[in-house]
């Protein structure tokens, strides 16, 4: 039996993006207990540490039945001695205790309250928590003067923080297309994200934009805020414009990770009940009172059933986060393979193409350094094909 479970170790390739991982995981125990502490890491700015975690669980969630014995991971790729302890642990005891001891110490359950208020990273979190600051009410007790971002966080923490299921996703897919049209008709707008994997939930809703004549979607991002905002479907919104054009001499040779798409991070005001139509919708937007929700923060009140937490969850409307992009038509096969994810698939991807194949992925273009040019595509098969990958298609990149 051993011998068989080798026979199938071993087909399993160590890049991410060589394998098909869908959302059937047979091992969770495993991989729960590796990402909380792949989590931990990243969260302590130990990114390397993290990576490891995110790669050890990525392998076993591309496994077709649950792991059994230690046997079975003989020959597996991307286990080091650290994932394999607590693998290890957990099937002798159910658990992991350097998970248990994580996720009871105050420092992770500060840092995961500070960095759940949208527009918090692990920095800032880092910087409160060494100031004493470990909960909201400390934080709200505390002289710090938030950002814009933040503010917005921490008035929406409990919405935020709460799953959002694809029938919302695709209620804002609606508002969202309407915008799109309404400013720019023929424009195209495309799910990418987590719901394009196929996930049933995710904690924000995430939309690509282009337009078949390239050129007509500059400057569109501004238009379809405006759009949004008169509307009242606008909690925040941050634009970013594209600043990828901007070296004169064409698409500069993608150097960083980040990339340079003209882009909004929202938080949008979903109408409860926006199934029954648009018409109820644009009524509830229009009469909101603002004021009885921004002045507290249910998380900060203790008691569960004070006035302010029922008040809170009879808002007709709740704050979910979403998020924009828009890419000329000829970057759009590489922006939608690179906002699609997952985003361990996405760095295994371009570690591919960098250390197998001498090329620079970005959500822009591809570069083959060996013949010093870029590689055009015009769907994510052909980028897949120009890396010498089986093409994956978005509901197995769930790594
Ligand atoms: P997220 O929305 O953070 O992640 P997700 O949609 O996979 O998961 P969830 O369901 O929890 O929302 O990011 C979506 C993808 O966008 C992810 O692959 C990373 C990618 N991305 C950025 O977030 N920022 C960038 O600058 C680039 C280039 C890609
Ligand atoms: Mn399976
Ligand atoms: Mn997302
Ligand atoms: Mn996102």
């Amino acid at each position: 039996q051993v011998d068989e479970s080798k026979e199938v170790e071993s087909i399993v390739p160590s890049y991410a993006c060589q394998r098909r991982t869908t959302l059937e995981n047979h091992n969770t125990v495993f991989t729960d207990a590796l990402s909380l502490l792949a989590e931990n890491a990243e969260l302590s700015d130990e990114d390397g540490r993290g990576v490891a975690f995110r790669r050890a669980a990525a392998v076993l969630k591309a496994l077709h039945s649950p792991v059994t014995d230690l046997l079975q991971l003989r020959g597996l790729p991307c286990l080091g001695g650290h994932s394999l302890r607590v693998i290890k642990d957990v099937l002798e005891n159910g658990a992991s205790s350097e998970v248990e001891f994580t996720k009871q110490s105050e420092r992770f359950k500060a840092l995961k309250v500070l960095t759940g208020i949208f527009g918090v990273g692990a920095k800032t979190a880092e910087r409160w928590i060494r100031e004493g600051i470990h909960s909201l009410p400390q934080l709200q007790d505390s002289a710090h003067t938030l950002n814009r971002a933040q503010q917005a966080g921490l008035e929406h923490y409990d919405d935020l923080n709460q799953p959002v299921t694809k029938a919302e996703g695709d209620t804002i897919g609606e508002i969202v297309a309407k915008a799109v049209m309404s400013v720019l008709p023929g424009a195209q707008m495309t799910l990418i994200g987590g719901f394009r994997r196929g996930k049933l939930t995710g904690h924000d809703v995430d939309f690509l934009i282009t337009h078949p004549e390239e050129g007509r979607e500059v400057g569109l991002m501004p238009k379809v805020v405006s759009w949004l905002e008169s509307k009242g479907f606008l909690l925040y919104q941050k634009t970013t414009r594209n600043s990828y054009l901007e070296s004169k001499d064409g698409p500069a040779r993608p150097s960083s990770n980040m990339d340079r798409f003209e882009r909004c991070f929202s938080i949008f005001k979903l109408p409860e009940d926006a199934k029954q139509g648009t018409k109820q919708t644009e009524t509830l937007t229009e009469d909101t009172p603002e004021d009885t929700c921004s002045l507290t923060t249910p998380s900060l009140v203790k008691d569960e059933g004070s006035e302010s937490t029922k008040r809170a969850n009879l808002k007709p409307w709740r704050a979910v986060r979403v998020d924009l992009v828009v890419s000329p038509i000829s970057q759009f096969a590489f922006a939608l393979l690179g906002w699609t994810g997952s985003k361990l698939f996405e760095r295994e991807l371009r570690r591919w193409a960098g250390h197998e194949k001498a090329m620079s992925l970005s959500s822009h273009a591809l570069y083959d350094n060996t013949q010093s040019k870029y590689l055009r595509a015009s769907s994510e098969e052909e980028i897949f094909a120009h890396l010498g990958l089986e093409y994956i298609p978005p509901s197995e990149r769930n790594a």
